[in-house]
């Protein structure tokens, strides 16, 4: 009987060990956009600022922070919403067509590649069906060679669709009811599965705004599917003297070589700091870096 029970004991023993660990992951420097003309726009941005600084520098102007005018226009330009915006939550007809402009022809931010508050859509609302296209055609759009593919999803299935894509270090657009219907969209950025029972994912919400230092977690049972995005293309290499690695060559990487003179191979931090490679940071590096000022498409 003794036996037995220890037998058990161990059984349970080896399963208790087999139960998921507690775990946590949240994709670094993730850009966070209070919201301009609509949630959806502006989450797709605060992604495309998330892949404008893994890889993909054309996405945005310049750096993903902090927001301002440029970043703004790229959410919702001035002409968009001098041509389709009324006032939030508006279904009234179009300003161009009450001022009896001709029809838009051009898209110059992502609002009008979501076709976000037009026509029938409530000024502010995007239509889901619109968003993937929305994003892929924005990024074409920024750089004919940034090709990414975006698939809504009806469902997602936390550890199945989810957590793998955070794992692989991309965000993903998610789909969430606060009322009884899809009426909001924000980014899901990282998860919780410490509680099985209740897995979160942390959200770059538009409207909240997280306080710095500070991570908004949602229950996952909140969100009703939502849009995978994945780049196709690959990413662009770092530009020569770029000693920070943020695509653009400034005087930020003179300061990171400075910082680093004298240091040898494993002291030198970031490791891209020794920007000729050669195991020592010097005044060759210095050199490297003032040579190639103002270069990256990051910069621009
Ligand atoms: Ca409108
Ligand atoms: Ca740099
Ligand atoms: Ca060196």
């Amino acid at each position: 009987m003794w036996r037995f029970t220890c037998a058990v004991a161990l059984l349970l023993c080896v399963f208790c060990g087999r139960t998921a660990p507690a775990e946590q992951k949240i994709l670094p420097d993730f850009p966070e956009y209070p919201n301009y003309y609509g949630c959806a726009p502006t989450s797709g941005a605060m992604i495309l600022g998330y892949w404008d600084r893994n890889g993909y520098p054309d996405l945005l102007p310049g750096p993903a922070t902090p927001f301002r005018t440029e970043i703004k226009q790229l959410i919702a330009s001035s002409r968009h919403i001098a041509d389709y915006w009324v006032a939030w939550g508006s279904t009234a007809e179009d300003p161009w067509v009450t001022e009896g402009r001709p029809a838009p022809t051009s898209a110059d931010c992502l609002a009008d590649y979501m076709v976000t508050s037009r026509g029938l859509t409530p000024d502010g609302w995007t239509s889901p069906a619109q968003i993937p296209a929305g994003l892929e055609n924005f990024a074409l759009y920024r750089n004919a060679s940034y090709e990414f593919t975006g698939i809504r999803h009806f469902s997602l299935d936390f550890e199945r669709d989810f957590v793998p894509e955070i794992d692989a270090g991309r965000p993903v657009l998610l789909f969430v009811k606060i009322g009884s219907s899809i009426d909001h969209v924000l980014v899901g950025y990282g998860y919780d599965d410490s509680d099985p029972d209740n897995p979160k994912f942390a959200a770059m919400d538009t409207f909240m705004g997280n306080p710095p230092g500070t991570i908004d977690w949602w229950p996952w049972s909140k969100t009703a599917g939502g849009v995978i995005l994945k780049p196709l293309s690959t990413p662009v290499p770092y530009p020569e003297g770029d000693a920070n690695e943020d695509w653009c060559v400034n005087i930020l990487d003179l300061l990171v070589v400075r910082a680093n003179l004298g240091k040898t191979s494993s002291q030198i931090n970031p490791p891209s700091a020794d920007v000729d490679s050669d195991g020592t940071v010097n005044v060759a590096d210095l050199l490297a870096v003032r040579a190639a000022l103002g270069q990256g498409s990051g910069c621009r």
